[in-house]
Parts: structure tokens; C-alpha cells; sequence
């Protein structure tokens, strides 16, 4: 297994939009067993497959406190949703910086897993929230897209500058 470098805003790489998987093959599997090393690592709760500079709908997520509950969506939908929820959101991809986000409370989704077959189940509370917070890296959005632009360019500034001193690992 390998650790995969982590894009971080405001890198336009985070920008893309991301295809629907199509091959379930050995490449694939590879590529989600490095990103739970990855999130494990970092430490995260989650991952999308763009935060690793790959640009498929492809996400991997624990939110469990043991963590031992791992979960791979691939080509996720969500369904359903209903009620709203905020909370305050980290990212690997923003690190150091933590916001409140309004979001679905409940949602109904539907995803594959690494073999293809698919499956339907109803989350709420974090990870309904992990869930909408990693199908949006898949749409090239981030956290800090819903504060203001003016915190958003606070945040932008200061990781500039962190990547240029090379804080940033
Ligand atoms: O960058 C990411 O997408 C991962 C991100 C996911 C997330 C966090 C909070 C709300 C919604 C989605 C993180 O995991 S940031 C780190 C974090 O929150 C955390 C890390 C270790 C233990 C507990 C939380
Ligand atoms: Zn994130």
C-alpha cells in the first residue's frame, strides 16, 4: 500500500468534476486501498477520490469512534434527503481550518462498492454530513465555497502562504 499526496485549496485540480467509475478491476481496488491508508494516515473521516488528484466518483469514509467501519461509495446518488443539520467541517484538503456548514440531516443514497453491486442505505447525523461533504469534492466543491468570500480569501491567503514556506507537508 502507499500514502497518496492530498491537493490543497486553492489548487484548481480540486475544481474538476469527477467521471463515473466504469472498470471495477485490480487498478481500482489498489486505488482504494491506498486512499484508506491515506485517510487513516492523515488522520481523516473521509476522502474523495479528487483530493488525491483522481478525478472518478469514487469516495472512502469511517466515521466510527473505534475506527474499524470502514466504507467505499462509488458512483454515489444521494436518493432522498430531508431535515438539515449544521455542523463545523474540517478537510484535508483545507487544513487547520474548521467552519459551520448547513446540511441535509437525512439522506437516502445509493452507491456502489469496490465489486460493482450496489446497495441503498439511510444515514443522518456525521455521516450524512461526511457523505454530501465528499460527493461534493467529486463536484469540484469544497467546505469554504459556503462561508463568505471574504473568509474564504482569509483562508486562501494564509494556505498560500503556508505551501510557499513549505508548512504544508
Ligand atoms: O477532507 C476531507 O474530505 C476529510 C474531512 C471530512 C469531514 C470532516 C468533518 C465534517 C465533514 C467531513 C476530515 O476528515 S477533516 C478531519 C476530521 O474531521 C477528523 C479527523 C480525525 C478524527 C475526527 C475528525
Ligand atoms: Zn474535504
Amino acid at each position: 500500500m502507499a500514502l497518496l499526496n492530498i491537493l490543497h485549496f486553492p489548487d484548481p485540480k480540486l475544481r474538476t468534476v469527477a467521471k463515473p467509475v466504469t472498470e471495477f478491476d485490480c487498478e481500482l481496488k489498489q486505488l482504494v486501498a491506498n486512499m484508506f491508508e491515506t485517510m487513516y494516515e492523515a488522520p481523516g473521516i473521509g476522502l474523495a477520490a479528487t483530493q488525491v488528484d483522481r478525478h472518478i466518483r469514487l469516495l472512502v469514509m469511517d466515521v466510527s469512534e473505534e475506527r474499524n467501519t470502514p466504507q467505499c461509495l462509488i458512483n454515489p446518488e444521494i436518493l432522498e434527503s430531508d431535515g438539515e443539520q449544521e455542523s463545523d467541517e474540517g478537510c484535508l484538503s483545507v487544513p487547520g481550518f474548521y467552519e459551520n456548514v448547513k446540511r441535509a440531516g437525512h439522506i437516502r443514497v445509493k452507491a456502489q462498492d469496490e465489486s460493482g453491486k450496489s446497495r441503498e442505505f439511510e444515514a443522518d447525523g456525521l455521516e450524512a454530513v461526511c457523505i454530501q461533504h465528499e460527493m461534493d469534492h467529486s463536484q469540484g466543491k469544497l467546505f469554504v465555497d459556503y462561508i463568505s468570500s471574504l473568509k474564504r480569501g482569509r483562508i486562501r491567503a494564509k494556505l498560500v502562504k503556508m505551501k510557499r514556506n513549505n508548512e504544508l507537508g
